[in-house]
């Protein structure tokens, strides 16, 4: 693997995720890969799960970390071509990408969605600048439409959990106070499509998601219809696509309760974190036995190390 943008960069999904539960069981045997190696965590935006994973296996690896907070730390970044730089952006992306691409054998970044523009958030400029103009190899953090490596941590713990071979998982949509992006909906339902596996997203009228990313999942706008049967159910906000970045509704009857959860097939319960509790969910699913979210949230360390391991091997 040379970088890991999406899930295009994945060549073998099904050994992937093997690898990484073959990591999880010893995940300290790999050492010699990071060996006087480094990598630098680039955050334009906020984060607990990927910026401690992430350093976690980078830890189990010995590869060394720096943590680049461009928000409180660092310059703010210009991302356009040919523009006069006389805003509050210090500096262009061509020279910090090849200065700490120059100081480092990865880079890995965060660039949420801003939510102003959908084409600009969906030309993936942030990764896109990144790929060009950094010499060594870039791992997405979540960026403008996708978090590659939180759908990986989710395809993993779907593994270790399910019953049958092709389960049915459902993703819906939650309510929220905020404006979320869409990115961590778009991988989750193209990473559960290529597994394979039965996939039905159900929201309310208007918050489709990009046509790529919905591929041939089933959508049903019930939401009670679409959590009958099911084994796995995953739950998230994002704003609306087509009429970008607006919340259309905060509607609490989409809310997950434990009497929904008795449609389905003893579902286990999934999020990404963080989660808003008594919004999304309420506590009775998020503490429920049927609960995923810190197995899941666990596994974000695995989905982590075994895209390192994929690119170190590359680099030695
Ligand atoms: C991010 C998102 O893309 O939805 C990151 C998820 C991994 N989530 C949030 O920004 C939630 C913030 C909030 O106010 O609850």
């Amino acid at each position: 693997m040379k970088s890991f943008l999406s899930i295009n960069d994945v060549e073998n999904l099904p050994e992937l995720v093997k690898d990484a539960l073959e990591i999880k069981k010893n995940p300290h045997v790999y050492k010699d890969l990071g060996l006087d190696k480094s990598m630098c965590l680039i955050f334009l935006n906020p984060s607990l799960r990927t910026r401690l994973s992430s350093q976690k296996a980078a830890f189990n690896l010995d590869l060394n970390t720096a943590v680049l907070d461009v928000g409180s730390q660092g310059w703010q970044l210009e991302f356009a071509d040919g523009v006069k730089m006389d805003s509050d952006k210090a500096e262009h992306i061509k020279e910090a990408a090849a200065v700490i691409g120059s100081y480092f054998d990865i880079v890995a970044i965060r660039a949420f969605a801003k939510l102003e523009n959908r084409e600009e958030d969906y030309s993936e400029q942030v990764m896109e600048s990144f790929k060009k103009y950094c010499p060594a190899p870039v791992i997405n953090m979540e960026s403008g439409t996708g978090h590659p490596l939180q759908a990986l941590a989710d395809l993993i713990t779907i593994e270790e959990h399910k019953t049958v071979e092709k389960p049915k998982v459902v993703l819906t949509w939650a309510p929220h106070p905020r404006a979320l992006p869409q990115a961590v909906a778009n991988s989750f339902s193209k990473w559960m499509q290529a597994a394979g596996f039965d996939l039905t997203i159900t929201h309310p009228q208007g918050y489709e998601l990009v046509g790529e990313a919905v591929g041939n999942a089933s959508v049903e706008y019930n939401q009670k219809k679409a959590f009958e049967g099911a084994d796995f159910v995953y739950a998230k906000n994002w704003s609306s696509y087509s009429q970008y970045g607006k919340i259309l509704s905060q509607n609490p009857d989409w809310m997950v309760t434990a009497n929904k959860m008795k449609l389905t097939n003893n579902a286990k319960f999934m999020h990404c974190l963080p989660l808003r509790r008594n919004v999304i969910a309420e506590d009775d699913v998020v503490d429920s036995e049927n609960s995923l979210i810190i197995p899941q949230a666990a596994n974000r360390i695995y989905s982590m190390q075994v895209v390192l391991q994929h690119i170190l091997k590359e680099l030695k």
